[in-house]
């Protein structure tokens, strides 16, 4: 396809963006708390995707891994050397990751024009998922600069879904189960794209618990009653004000060790990418025309705020508003020029006016003090009058 027929992101042009959309693939982000299991899930998942022949488009942002056991198509540790980076900037293990991901940031455009090219079927065979592997330190993307600009710009142009993988191992206690989905809560509510949660390790404990608790809330109440502390009483209001947010979510078990659970998992994919058409895109859309209409006031805004300041200052050049020491108007302007080193008066001249303005000044100065002591002597006048009158 000739390049004039291709948008910015590489794709065919088209006047109605939702149709571009609908061609495009799925990006999962994949997140979760550290040793969660990410990386394993995304290497069962791109092994059973390459089984249906349908392989994936895999990005590795995890700067820091030691290896990637996957078949990865971009990754960042060809791009910026994490070791280095901490070196160069005197950085610490986070920084390092941070930074690295900042860097990365920076030519995210080259990724996405990659993930369309991969999914333009005139490619043969067009990738129908983009699976995205993130850093253990889950806090480096959530709450970092890169972490925004990467999800929004790929939510911006592909339907994207967020799979939050939590650890059914670890999450066995009632405040630690909390904790994660407050974490998972926080993050959809800051990121506002469709969610999955992939409860994973179930080969070695079942998710059925975590399932119950979410829907049942006295039998986590129950769980809790275990543990008398301050933290189960907040779990206890938590789990109440978690209410809304379990009744909306997607969540499925799965290992990545064996594989059992992933064909839920790509089912509640396709809602969730539904769920992207129907409610984000819209969404989307919608705060993206809001944002325009905003930028045009601020601009329109701005002009009539510009008009207004020439006007006025057309008018305070008018040589009547001048008089006084500085003389004319042209006085002005030269005085500001050679302020700044402009102008075409001599060094002299400027001397000169400089000598003037200040003498002026000077007489200001003594006829204020004069007329002082003139009320003063006035007022001692009065007084005496006054005095010499009553006595
Ligand atoms: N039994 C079992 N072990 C798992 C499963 N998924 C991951 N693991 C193990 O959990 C450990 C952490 O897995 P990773 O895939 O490296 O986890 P991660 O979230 O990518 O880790 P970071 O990137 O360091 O945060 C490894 O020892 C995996 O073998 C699973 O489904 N079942
Ligand atoms: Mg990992």
């Amino acid at each position: 396809m000739a390049s004039a027929d291709l948008n910015d992101a590489g794709l065919p042009k088209s006047t109605n963006p939702l149709f571009e959309r609908k061609k495009k693939p799925i990006c999962l982000i994949v997140l979760g708390m550290a040793g969660s299991g990410k990386t394993s899930f995304v290497k069962q998942l791109t092994s059973q995707l390459h089984s249906k022949n349908s392989p994936p488009y895999v990005v590795n942002l995890d700067p820091a891994c030691r290896e990637v056991p996957y078949p990865v198509n971009v990754d960042i540790r060809d791009t910026v050397n994490y070791k280095e980076v901490m070196k160069q900037y005197s950085l610490g293990p986070n920084g390092g990751i941070v930074t690295s991901l900042n860097l990365f940031a920076t030519k995210f455009d080259q990724v996405i024009k990659l993930v369309a090219k991969r999914s333009d079927p005139a490619e043969g065979n067009p990738t129908e998922i983009t699976i995205f592997d993130t850093p253990g330190q889950i806090e480096v993307f959530t709450w970092s600069a890169s972490g925004a600009i990467i999800t929004e710009s790929l939510a911006s142009i592909f339907p994207t879904v967020i799979v939050y993988v939590m650890d059914t191992v670890r999450s066995v206690s009632p405040i630690t189960f909390m904790s994660n989905m407050l974490y998972a809560c926080s993050i959809l509510y800051k990121l506002r794209l469709p969610f999955i949660i992939v409860m994973n390790k179930i080969d070695i404990v079942k998710h059925d618990y975590a399932l119950e608790w979410m829907t049942d809330f006295e039998a986590f109440e129950e769980a809790l009653a275990s543990s008398k502390s301050y933290n189960s009483n907040l779990a206890r209001s938590l789990s109440l004000t978690l209410d809304e947010f379990y009744q909306d979510i997607k969540a499925v078990g799965v290992s990545s060790m064996t594989g059992e659970g992933f064909g839920d998992f790509l089912n509640a994919v396709d809602v969730a990418a539904l769920e992207y058409e129907n409610e984000y895109l819209p969404e989307h859309d919608r705060l993206l025309k809001l944002r325009n209409e905003a930028v045009s006031d601020e601009k329109a805004r701005q002009s009539k705020e510009f008009d207004a300041d020439f006007e006025s200052e057309r008018q305070d050049k008018e040589p009547s508003v001048y008089s006084g020491p500085r003389g004319g108007p042209n006085d002005d302007i030269f005085l500001r020029n050679s302020a700044v080193g402009g102008g075409d008066s001599s060094e002299e001249e400027e001397e000169e006016l400089r000598h003037k303005v200040d003498a002026q000044d000077n007489a200001e100065r003594k006829e204020h003090r004069a007329f002082k002591e003139y009320l003063v002597e006035e007022k001692m006048r009065q007084l005496s009058k006054a005095n010499g009158m009553s006595s």
